[in-house]
């Protein structure tokens, strides 16, 4: 395919951004954190979602050089944030076959070096089917980058097979709550039972409950009601550029 041949110069040539979600604490109400979630500014195609060219990219075998592009440009601003009295989280997506690749976590030191971030605000996002791949490998990798000092999220939770089990087994921090589960909360009886289970099961195992995909004010009330910790989405704050991150941040809190 097209796009695959033009990625690595689209890696050199700067086409690709990083844009920031908020995250809410909902004890706090403040944004207490943010979401690396990247994007190719294609010079002819226009802005082109991860999702279309994420696959491809994988099959170039040039994953690798994304994930250290993102990590350290994340990095970067968070540090950069931080100088201007922002201290934020900063959360990155790890595909399955980031978490069977043995360079991850020196990319990982290289950049915590390079940008002088503390370990512990950094935030490291796993799917339970990545998890699932090569599964000794990847835990071996989740366990290295929590010895670094990141934190670890289980993302689209409630979308996998094994969920209750990867909760239990995987040595996260947080359970990001899958969109199509919130999305439908105040609609759905059974998905408002599976949120707020979820938000229970998370409390008596001592992590943090992230529900994401909020898109208005009764789903964040319900989620408030069930006493989830953490909150992101369109109602609260869309992705937006590095530049525009700390006007948006300013603005919610
Ligand atoms: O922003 P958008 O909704 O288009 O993102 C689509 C998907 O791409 C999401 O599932 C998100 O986790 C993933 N994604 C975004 N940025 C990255 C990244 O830097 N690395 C990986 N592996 N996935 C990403
Ligand atoms: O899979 P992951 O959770 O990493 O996906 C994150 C993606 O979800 C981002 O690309 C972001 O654009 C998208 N997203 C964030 N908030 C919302 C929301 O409120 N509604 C919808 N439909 N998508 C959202
Ligand atoms: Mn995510
Ligand atoms: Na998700």
């Amino acid at each position: 395919m097209r796009l695959m041949g033009e990625f690595e110069n689209a890696l050199a040539t700067g086409q690709l951004r990083v844009h920031y979600q908020p995250r809410v604490d909902l004890h706090l109400n403040r944004v207490t954190g943010v979401e690396a979630l990247v994007r190719w500014q294609h010079p002819r195609d226009g802005l082109i979602a991860p999702g279309v060219f994420l696959p491809i990219i994988e099959q170039t075998g040039l994953l690798p050089q994304l994930t250290a592009f993102v990590i350290d440009s994340a990095l970067e601003r968070s540090a950069q944030w931080r100088s201007e009295g922002m201290d934020l989280d900063v959360g990155i997506n790890l595909a399955a076959r980031n978490l069977v690749d043995a360079n991850l976590p020196e990319a990982v030191r290289k950049a915590i070096r390079r940008h002088r971030v503390p370990p512990d605000r950094i935030e490291f996002e796993v799917t339970e089917s990545s998890a699932l791949t090569d599964t000794e490998r990847a835990l071996n990798t989740l366990l290295t980058l929590r010895g670094i000092g990141a934190s670890l999220s289980i993302d689209d939770y409630g979308t996998g097979y094994s969920s209750l089990d990867y909760l239990r087994t995987l040595p996260v921090q947080r359970v990001k709550i899958d969109r199509s589960l919130v999305g439908t909360m105040t609609r759905a009886r059974a998905d408002a039972a599976i949120v707020g289970s979820t938000v229970e099961l998370a409390r008596l195992l001592g992590v943090k409950a992230v529900a994401e995909g909020v898109e208005d004010s009764a789903t964040l009330q319900a989620l408030r009601i069930v006493g989830c910790d953490e909150a992101q989405g369109f109602y609260l704050a869309k992705p937006v550029s590095a530049e525009d991150l700390p006007g948006v941040v300013r603005a919610l809190n």
